[in-house]
């Protein structure tokens, strides 16, 4: 008797479990009642163990519906995080225009240059000897304003005299000096007219 009522149960059980599972039927609320009391009868029983995994496989598909949605959401907007990091790099871009700033101070250094022509004119004295029948050194540079000293260091006398005419001196004994300041820019060539070979020039910057 026993066992033929075990398996009256179990059966009851089944129908039961398949009845909830199809969400009940249009029977009518008798119906659904009386699988609920056999479901019931059957949990006291020992089925126990059939009725409790079919809730907790139910409980575990919900639960792994529900993640789902909220993981799309995530993803999106730490797409949209990533995708705002690009605008910052043509504000990289911008820092390159400075340096032709940089490029426009060079310039003025040019006009440092210029200052000093000026200073070349300070004017200063230069000495000519006449020695061994030769002027020495026989060519100068001078500046505007400066004045060239000939002296005579030789034992034969001589002269100071400008081809063009711009400047001539006495006959120079041993040991005299002629000198002559120089005005304006040019080459001013000269010789001695006793030894017309000795030749010199002056030029003026
Ligand atoms: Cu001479």
């Amino acid at each position: 008797m026993k066992r033929i009522r075990a398996i009256a149960l179990s059966l009851a059980a089944v129908s039961a479990v398949l009845l909830l599972a199809c969400g009940g039927g249009n029977d009518g609320g008798a119906a659904e009642e009386t699988a609920t009391s056999t479901a019931t009868a059957a949990v006291a029983a020992s089925p126990t163990v059939t009725a409790t995994p079919a809730r907790t496989a139910t409980a575990t598909a919900t639960a792994s519906a529900t993640p789902s949605p909220t993981q799309a959401p995530t993803q999106a907007p730490t797409q949209a995080a990533t995708q705002a990091p690009p605008p910052p790099a043509p504000v990289a871009t911008q820092p390159p225009p400075p340096p032709p700033v940089a490029t426009q101070p060079p310039p003025p250094p040019p006009v440092a240059t210029q200052p000093p022509p000026p200073p070349p004119p300070p004017p200063t004295t230069v000495s000519v000897a006449m020695n061994n029948l030769a002027f020495i050194p026989g060519n100068v540079t001078v500046t505007v304003g400066s004045t060239v000293v000939w002296r005579n260091s030789d034992q034969f006398p001589h002269d100071v005299t400008a081809n063009g005419g711009g400047f001539a001196s006495d006959t120079l004994n041993a040991g005299g000096t002629f000198s002559t300041t120089f005005s304006a820019p040019g080459t001013y060539g000269y010789i001695c007219t006793i030894h017309p070979f000795m030749t010199g020039a002056v030029t003026v910057n």
